[in-house]
């Protein structure tokens, strides 16, 4: 992807671990990679077609000036933050920051911190089998939308009603998929999703049994990722027609990067 580069803007704000930094101040440097397409603004010479460089100093300043944190960490995490969220069509950030004054009584040119953050695009799976389904994944779709400015839901499936797969002894689903933007890890993503369902009163008493809402991790871009407590992409979901379905009205020509198969020609293999 295209970028723009900002080397060593200079703001003097208060960030640091000590009370006298917090008080006297010092000089910090940023630089910044700003991900996005330029390719329209330099067709059309256009400012409003790309970010505006000025503005995302101005806003840097401000950011550093207002706040103060112990840690360059947090400085630097915050407000990869704030402009991924206030600046439109910026995909991904890369952010340095600098102390050259850092008081550590010996000769060093600075120490700085690092980070890449950036928004990634994931498909979550919805399912409610229990009490007032539609009401469950609706409030679902918007608690997801409603958190931190950090999850967007950009695209919603229909809501269809499906026969129970695995244990087949309890009441139809309805199930609906969706795409969500999001600035949280893949864990994170899934400790969000979780404490939605507990909101939606979801008990864990049967592996697989009745619930009032179930949302699963489909694809996350295209990572392929396994930990203990999470596996991307959904272990089985080239296997369930209640997933396919949904998903492919939003995402059917998404490629599952192991099997190297779309969802269109997932849901026809079925
Ligand atoms: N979820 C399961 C197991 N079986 N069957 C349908 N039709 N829909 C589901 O969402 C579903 C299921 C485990 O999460
Ligand atoms: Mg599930
Ligand atoms: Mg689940």
């Amino acid at each position: 992807m295209d970028k723009i580069k900002i080397n060593n803007l200079e703001i003097f704000c208060n960030h640091g671990v000590f009370p006298e930094e917090n008080v006297l101040g010092q000089k910090f440097l940023v630089s910044a990679v700003l991900y996005t397409d330029t390719r329209s603004a330099g067709l059309s010479d256009d400012l409003t077609k790309s970010i505006n460089y000025g503005e995302i100093c101005n806003f840097i300043e401000k950011f550093m000036k207002d706040h103060t944190f112990k840690l360059i960490e947090t400085v630097a995490e915050r407000l990869a933050k704030a402009l991924l969220t206030e600046t439109k069509n910026l995909e991904k950030i890369e952010l340095e920051i600098k102390k050259p004054w850092a008081p550590i009584a010996l000769p060093i040119e600075n120490v700085s911190v690092n980070i890449e953050r950036g928004w990634h695009t994931a498909y979550i799976s919805l399912g409610s089998n229990l009490g007032n389904k539609e009401e469950y994944l609706n409030q679902a779709i918007k608690e997801l939308g409603d958190t931190n400015n950090d999850c967007f839901v950009t695209q919603t499936s229909d809501f269809l009603t499906t026969k129970p797969y695995g244990i087949t002894e309890q009441d139809d689903f309805l199930n609906g998929c969706l795409e969500l933007r999001t600035l949280l890890t893949p864990e994170e993503l899934l400790a969000r999703l979780n404490s939605i369902e507990h909101n939606a009163n979801r008990e864990r008493l049967v592996h697989w049994g009745p619930r009032t809402l179930d949302l699963d991790i489909i694809f996350y871009d295209d990572i392929v990722y396994d930990s203990k407590i999470l596996i991307i992409p959904h272990i089985d979901m080239q296997n369930r027609q209640f997933v396919l379905e949904p998903l492919s009205q939003i995402a059917g020509f998404k490629r599952h990067p192991i099997l190297n198969t779309t969802v269109n020609q997932m849901r026809k293999g079925l």
